[in-house]
């Protein structure tokens, strides 16, 4: 099955079939494939080689530079399917969310293609006759990207898409969880190099497979002025420092602990499915997931009885097979989330669900039952983030209460309020409202389209990927003053003879 896929895709089976690193899909925990792991060396040998592509591709003219990422979202659309599936097998998603997460890199595509004749910078009046400025945006150089198992293959293209269009080349180190996915992505970038013809340089995109010891030269190395950082805020604490140290730049995305209000005047059908789709989708495993509901005391009984209702229902099982939550990605994530309910509890929270199911039929495998926790304050379980199907439930009697509830963790990426209340909708979108990077209106949490800027505040790491423009974090930002009199007047009026 995977080889078939991933001769579909064009690797090579000695990329995945007799190296050191072994995949295990957590559908069922069979092997997947070894995939051959690059050295120290070979992180050296990577950089120099994107250096030598920049050179080149810099000069690229930025809409000719737009033609390989338009030709890269149509092979992607050619391999949706195929790619997807990969997604399921290597990172247990639904075969909905597989394809969604492919359709997110056609998406990108797409908009980057626009972008490629869009990279504007303005014309500035200057103070002095006979002069004028502008800001121009230059390519920045090899741009490292680091990302993690749960978007597999979109965080690449957010990142990549953009930083070609902006003339720059980019290393990515994937998940160790998840480099069958990286290596089908690297082939069909080849294969958008090969139809795109001779003024693509080689190693224009490279795939790093390795430890974090090799994630760790790459974002110590001075050759590469920008990391973006996808994965936990225990990550982004080590690697921020490090590339600070050089000056480096960095764009961060790491962990949130998103929220819901759910005001009184709420369509509460509505903000069920909302809860449904961000707090079990994906199994919780999404940086945006609904990992907080933060309910008026008027409604919380009721909505507790929908969303047990809602969750009992939910089919649980095989991504593959049409199912809604699939399994988390191993053990270990498995044993951290039973922690977490055990720490509930001993906080005095009520839990619901939470239990291995399907052991019997996926003895490697970890399917739960997607949990629900009342608790009576927002304490450190609650601030904490656990990457799996834990909502808890908090209850709120003022709108005040509520938004310095939402607020009071020490993640900020996205959050949502439920209200037919026009005054507590502007309020929570105001300056005095969520502090979340993302803040929407009903709708959840996650499920972002790739038009806006994506990133958040706080512990989330502030960075922003994606739409709007967040671009401009690919490039260097040049200012520029022209004389075109034969005088030289020096700005602030100062005389100097
Ligand atoms: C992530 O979980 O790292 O908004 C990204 C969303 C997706 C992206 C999630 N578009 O849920």
């Amino acid at each position: 099955m995977i080889q078939a896929l991933m001769n579909q895709m064009g690797v090579a089976p000695a990329q995945y079939q007799n190296g050191t690193l072994a995949v295990h899909s957590p559908i069922d925990g069979s092997l997947l494939g070894k995939v051959a792991q690059h050295s120290q060396a070979d992180v050296d040998v990577q950089i120099e080689q994107a250096q030598q592509a920049f050179t080149q591709w810099r000069n690229v003219p930025a809409p000719r530079r737009g033609e390989l990422v338009r030709l890269l979202g149509n092979i992607l659309r050619e391999h949706k399917q195929a790619l997807g599936e990969l997604v399921s097998w290597e990172a247990g998603k639904i075969t909905q969310e597989g394809l969604g997460e492919v359709q997110e890199m056609i998406d990108i595509c797409d908009f980057a293609v626009g972008l490629s004749r869009q990279l504007y910078g303005l014309t500035i009046a200057s103070e002095r006759p006979g002069h004028h400025m502008r800001e121009s945006w230059h390519p920045l150089g090899v741009v490292g990207v680091i990302s993690a198992f749960n978007f597999p293959v979109a965080v690449w293209s957010w990142n990549t898409a953009l930083a070609l269009v902006c003339g720059n080349a980019v290393i990515w180190k994937p998940s160790e969880k998840t480099p069958l996915t990286a290596l089908a992505c690297q082939a069909l970038f080849e294969q958008a190099v090969q139809q795109f013809g001779a003024d693509a340089p080689p190693h224009l995109s490279q795939v790093l497979v390795g430890d974090a010891a090799i994630g760790d030269q790459l974002v110590c190395d001075a050759r590469v002025p920008l990391i973006s950082a996808t994965g936990s805020t225990r990550m982004g604490k080590i690697v921020a420092p490090k590339v600070a140290e050089r000056f480096g730049k960095c764009i961060l995305e790491l962990g949130g602990n998103n929220a819901m209000i759910l005001a009184p005047s709420a369509d509460l059908d509505l903000a069920v499915r909302g809860i449904l789709f961000s707090a079990v989708g994906t199994a919780g495993q999404r940086c945006t997931s609904l990992r907080r509901l933060i309910a008026h005391e008027s409604v919380q009984a009721e909505v507790l009885e929908k969303l047990k209702k809602a969750y009992q229902s939910v089919a649980i099982g095989n991504p593959l097979q049409g199912n809604l939550v699939g399994p988390l990605i191993d053990r270990h994530s498995f044993e951290q989330m039973q922690a977490m309910l055990q720490k509930a509890r001993d906080a005095g929270g009520q839990v619901f669900g939470g239990e291995r199911v399907l052991a019997a039929e996926y003895p490697d495998a970890y399917y739960v039952q997607p949990a629900i926790v009342q608790m009576s304050s927002q304490n450190t379980v609650v601030q904490t983030e656990t990457f799996a199907p834990i909502l808890y439930v908090l209850s709120y009697r003022d709108f005040d209460e509520a938004l310095a509830m939402q607020n009071d963790v020490p993640q900020g990426l996205s959050s949502c309020i439920f209200t037919n209340d026009i005054r507590e909708a502007e309020q929570f979108l105001s300056a005095s409202g969520s502090d979340c990077g993302i803040a929407n209106v009903n709708i959840g949490t996650s499920g972002a389209e790739i038009g806006g800027a994506f990133g958040g505040e706080k512990e989330t790491g502030g960075g922003r990927e994606s739409g709007s423009d967040a671009w401009k974090a690919y490039m260097r930002r040049q200012t520029n003053t022209v004389n075109y009199s034969r005088e030289l007047p020096l700005a602030q009026g100062i005389n100097f003879s």
